[in-house]
């Protein structure tokens, strides 16, 4: 079976010293890379806003990072302004190897928020990465990255319910944490099939 490595979003705004540090983000870099011989296919996604942003906490009034606010698709996390298009915070990590088959870009709609690699915030505007992977007859993926409790989370959930076989390397991912957030992202993946490793 066609089994692929899905590394979400190794970029400088989620490690240590980026806008939106992931506490350990950077320890990610050598497990995934280690891993990336055992598979058929690589695929990279890349966090990829717009400087003017619906998810930045900057564009909203008496609102601060962290805070949440209702959208037309439901209730979006406000975050620091990260991984703007073309800045070195939407670089991957420099040392991730990035020699992958392709690179997924999410989040580019001002609009809209796009946590999941398969589908935006409103849980149904596509990013074309199932048709991408069906037509390559990809059936398994093995899902790494950052951060656990929000890309990769939705990003498995929905690999899930689209029917690839799913397992998440904990190890080779990190999590933002907030608010109980990891507990239930893990609650979430397990009740939807995903495999946690
Ligand atoms: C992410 C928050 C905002 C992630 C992306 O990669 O988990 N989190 N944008
Ligand atoms: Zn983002």
């Amino acid at each position: 079976m066609t089994h692929a490595l899905l590394v979400i979003d190794v970029q400088n705004d989620f490690c240590p010293g980026g806008a939106l540090a992931v506490p350990g983000g950077d320890e990610v870099v050598a497990p995934i890379n280690a891993m990336m011989t055992d598979f058929d296919a690589v695929i990279l996604t890349q966090d990829w806003h717009p400087a003017v942003h619906s998810s930045f906490a900057s564009q909203h009034d008496d609102k601060n990072p962290f805070d949440t606010t209702e959208m037309h698709y439901g209730e979006q996390v406000l975050w620091p302004d990260h991984c703007v298009q073309g800045t070195e915070g939407a670089n991957f990590h420099p040392g991730l190897n990035t020699h992958a088959d392709l690179v997924i870009r999410k989040g580019f709609r001002k609009d809209i928020d796009s946590y999941s690699a398969f589908f935006e915030n409103d849980r149904e505007t596509p990013t074309g990465l199932e048709g991408y992977l069906k037509s390559r007859g990809i059936a398994k993926l093995t899902i790494v990255g950052l951060a656990t409790d929000f890309c990769v989370h939705y990003s498995a959930v929905d690999a899930a319910r689209l029917g690839f076989d799913v397992t998440v390397r904990t190890d080779a991912c990190r999590a933002i944490d907030m608010e109980g957030s990891l507990a239930a992202a893990k609650q979430a993946m397990k009740a939807a099939g995903v495999k946690l490793e």
